[in-house]
C-alpha cells in the first residue's frame, strides 16, 4: 500500500487558514489618549477584539523642557536632579547621536517624591565652558569641602569627548567651568560616588557616538571605530574608573577598568549585547556592597552587577529595567527616607528619540540582595 503523505485539498485548507490567522493577528490599532496607549489586536475570526491598555509606569516629572540622563542628589533634605537638556537643534539622527546637541543645564530640585518639581534655570551654558565645542551630555554632582561640583562631558573642539568640572556654592549653581578638561578624562557619563571612607570615584565612559572605543590605553585613536563591532569576539570595553583629588578636581593616579565578570569569573564578550557594558554608569553602596548599574545601550536594558570594592571587579547579577519607550536609557539610584528611588527617562512627551523627559520610581532589592525587575509600562 502507498502511505498518502499530504492530501492536497487538506494542505489548502491549512495554508488558508494559517493566511487568514496571521493577517488577523498583524491587524493591530494603536490609540494613544494622554499617558496612556490601547492597542487593539483583532483576534482570529475577526469578529471580536482584544483591547490592551499600556499605561506608563510613572509620568515625566517636568514637561515644560526636555530633561534626559538624571543624576539624583539629596542635599540638605531637598531633592536635586542633574539632568541633560534635550533641545530640538534640527539635526538629523545619526549613530554618532550628534541630534543629540545639547548647550546648557537646568536643574530640577523638589522637596520630596511626588512634590512639585521647580525648574531653577540655566546653571550652565556650553558658552561659559572654554574648550567646549558641543555637546554637553549626561551630567552629575558632588558635594565636598563646602563646595558643589559639576562633572559634565562635552566634545571640545576638535570633536572629541572630555569630562570638565564646574563648581558653584549651591546646588543650583550658577556653576563656573575650570578652563580645561580634567586631565586623564575622556568620553561621556561621568558618575561620581563618595565612599563611607569619603574617597571620591568617577565611573566615566560610553561607546558609539560616547566614543569609549576609541581610547585604548587611555590614548584616542582618531580613526577608531564608530561602534564597538571590531571587538565583537574580545572581552566587551569597560567603563572606567577614577579616584578622585582631595580637591575633586583632578584624577588620582591610573584611570582603571570597571571590569564585569560572569558568575565564572569570565569577562563578558562584545558579543553579548544583553549584558555588556554600554553607557550610562552608576554606582550605589547597600549592605556593604558595591552596586554598579549601567546601560546595555543598543539592547536598552539596565543591568547590575555588584562588587566587593568601588573600583570592582564587579560580578554580573542581571538586568533590572526593562527598555523604556525610546533608545536610550540612563538613570540614577538614591535612597531617601529609607526608600530606594531610580530616576530615569523616556520620551513620552516627545516620541522622539532625543527629546526625552525624566522621571522616577521606586526601586526594591529584595533580601538576597537581588533587584527586583522594574517594568517600565503597567
Ligand atoms: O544624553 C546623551 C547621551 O544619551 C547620554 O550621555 C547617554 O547616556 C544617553 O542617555
Amino acid at each position: 500500500m502507498i502511505k498518502k503523505l499530504i492530501d492536497p485539498v487538506k494542505l489548502l485548507i491549512v495554508v488558508l487558514i494559517s493566511v487568514s490567522l496571521l493577517s488577523a493577528c498583524n491587524s493591530a490599532a494603536t490609540k494613544t489618549v494622554g499617558n496612556d496607549t490601547t492597542k487593539t489586536t483583532a483576534t482570529e475570526t475577526g469578529k471580536s477584539k482584544l483591547a490592551r491598555k499600556i499605561t506608563y509606569l510613572s509620568q515625566p516629572l517636568i514637561s515644560s523642557i526636555y530633561t534626559a540622563d538624571p543624576s539624583a542628589h539629596v542635599f540638605n533634605g531637598k531633592i536635586y536632579i542633574y539632568p541633560s537638556h534635550d533641545i530640538n537643534a534640527g539635526i538629523l539622527e545619526n549613530d554618532n547621536g550628534d541630534h543629540f546637541a545639547m548647550q546648557d543645564y537646568h536643574i530640577l530640585s523638589m522637596d520630596s517624591i511626588g512634590g512639585k518639581v521647580t525648574d531653577n534655570g540655566i546653571a550652565l551654558d556650553i558658552k561659559d565652558i572654554p574648550w567646549a565645542g558641543r555637546q554637553l551630555w549626561a551630567p552629575d554632582v558632588a558635594f565636598k569641602n563646602g563646595v558643589y561640583y559639576l562633572y559634565f562631558p562635552v566634545k571640545d573642539k576638535n570633536a572629541v569627548f572630555y569630562i570638565g568640572v564646574a563648581t558653584a556654592k549651591t546646588p543650583i549653581g550658577p556653576f563656573k567651568a575650570e578652563p580645561t578638561p580634567i586631565k586623564g578624562s575622556y568620553s561621556i557619563d561621568p558618575a561620581v560616588f563618595t565612599d563611607t571612607d569619603g574617597k571620591t570615584y568617577m565611573y566615566f565612559g560610553g561607546i558609539w557616538g560616547g566614543q569609549l572605543q576609541r581610547w585604548m590605553n587611555d590614548k584616542y585613536d582618531a580613526n577608531g571605530s564608530k561602534t564597538d563591532s571590531k571587538h565583537e569576539n574580545a572581552p566587551s570595553i569597560n567603563c572606567r574608573v577614577a579616584l578622585l583629588t582631595p580637591d575633586m578636581k583632578n584624577i588620582d593616579g591610573a584611570v582603571k577598568e570597571a571590569v564585569i565578570i560572569d558568575s565564572l569569573k569570565k569577562p563578558l564578550l562584545t558579543s553579548d549585547h544583553d549584558r555588556r557594558y554600554f553607557e550610562g554608569s552608576w554606582m550605589h553602596k547597600f549592605q556593604g556592597k558595591y552596586y554598579f548599574t549601567y546601560s546595555t545601550g543598543d539592547t536598552h536594558f539596565l543591568c547590575y552587577a555588584i562588587g566587593s570594592s568601588p573600583v570592582g571587579p564587579f560580578i554580573y547579577k542581571g538586568q533590572f529595567m526593562k527598555p523604556v519607550q525610546g533608545w536610550t536609557t540612563h538613570h540614577s539610584i538614591i535612597e531617601i527616607k529609607g526608600k530606594w528611588y531610580i530616576f530615569y527617562h523616556d520620551t513620552q512627551l516627545s516620541g522622539k528619540t532625543h527629546l526625552r523627559n525624566v522621571k522616577v520610581t521606586e526601586l526594591f532589592h529584595n533580601t538576597d540582595g537581588t533587584i527586583r525587575m522594574i517594568n517600565t509600562f503597567q
